[in-house]
């Protein structure tokens, strides 16, 4: 017996969308590409450069287990990568202490009223990974802020513009409520507080029960900012690591308007499979043509490789209104 108006799941059809196209030259970076010795690429940030260049800030860990950020350029985001001759953005832990078992996972965004790229990374820290900020606008030089958001807390990226006067950044502090995404406001990048809870990973046998993150900066649509997030998935052989989709307000982000249920993109093909940690796959970022729809997702693939899929946003913005729903997120007995 079914409830009257319960939608009944069509079991005859065994295929899902494919939404993330992947390239078929991937992986597109692996650590054979690099000019010095390391042991792996991987979850690097990515953005365009104003003379169309593809730039990705890529995750380098050396052999001592720690990591450091190396810049690659390519003019079409493919091939043909210029690789910095040495690391980028290396970790400072004289000066930044928080920074003494290396950087990781830069998400970058452009700010239009800097007019710089705002690089948020993950400082790891005695205490654990914190979330961090430096400026630049050449990917040469970087101005430091430091840490932000004190530990346990990561899978960071700043809108790219301010929200009500504020400048708005998402996060994922460890609580004992569990790892969820959060955004916080500050008036001048230092200084952050309003914190808010904005989506919470689910429980039980979801695939995004236990834990998720924010992956890519958020996608600015006309229906609201696209966020693409990634779910931990607990299982005896490990973690699967899996993307799934949300919609935000776009003047209110923390407000959630659509989420779907499944997820959309995971580990399936060998090099995603297989590296230093099975079954990953973790965008830190995207870049978006010029026809103003197709995203190129820039993932890290089993802690070893950079690959790139593709996707469309109309049809990402379409799945979430045939497969998303809008229910009440933030539950307040538990803030
Ligand atoms: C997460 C992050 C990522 C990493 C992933 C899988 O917690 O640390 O940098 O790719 O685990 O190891």
């Amino acid at each position: 017996m079914t409830a009257p108006g319960r939608t009944i799941l069509n079991v005859e059809s065994p295929h899902y969308p494919s939404l993330l196209l992947r390239h078929p030259g991937n992986p597109i970076l692996t650590r054979k590409d690099w000019p010095y010795s390391i042991n792996s690429v991987f979850n690097a940030g990515a953005t365009l450069l104003p003379d169309g260049t593809t730039l990705l800030l890529c995750r380098v860990e050396e052999r001592r287990g720690l990591s450091h950020l190396c810049a690659a350029r390519s003019r079409n985001g493919v091939d043909g990568w210029q690789i910095d001759r040495e690391p980028t953005l290396l970790s400072n832990p004289q000066q930044y202490p928080e920074e003494i078992w290396g950087i990781e996972d830069p998400r970058i965004t452009f700010v239009p009223e800097l007019q710089q790229y705002a690089v948020i990374y993950t400082s790891y820290s005695r205490g654990g990974p914190g979330v961090s900020l430096a400026l630049t606008k050449d990917f040469r030089s970087f101005e430091r802020y430091g840490v932000i958001m004190p530990p346990d807390d990561k899978d960071s990226a700043l809108l790219p513009r301010r929200i009500g006067g504020y400048w708005a950044l998402i996060h994922r502090p460890m609580t004992n409520l569990g790892a969820h995404m959060w955004i916080s406001y500050s008036p001048d990048l230092r200084y952050w507080g309003r914190h808010r809870l904005m989506l919470e990973a689910r429980r039980g046998a979801w695939w995004d029960a236990n834990k998720i993150g924010l992956s890519p900066p958020p996608i600015e649509t006309s229906r609201g900012w696209l966020v693409l997030y990634h779910g931990v998935r607990h299982t005896p052989s490990g973690c699967l690591y899996r993307l799934g989709l949300a919609l935000f307000d776009i003047e209110n982000p923390e407000k959630c308007l659509l989420r779907g249920d499944s997820w959309i993109f995971g580990p399936d093909a060998d090099y995603e499979r297989h590296g230093d940690v099975n079954d990953v796959v973790f965008p830190c970022g995207y870049t978006m043509d010029a026809d103003g729809d197709t995203i190129n997702i820039y993932y890290g693939a089993a802690d070893c490789s950079i690959a790139l899929a593709r996707a469309s946003v109309r049809a990402l913005l379409a799945w979430l209104d045939a497969n998303g729903s809008c229910e009440r997120r933030q539950r307040a007995e538990d803030l």
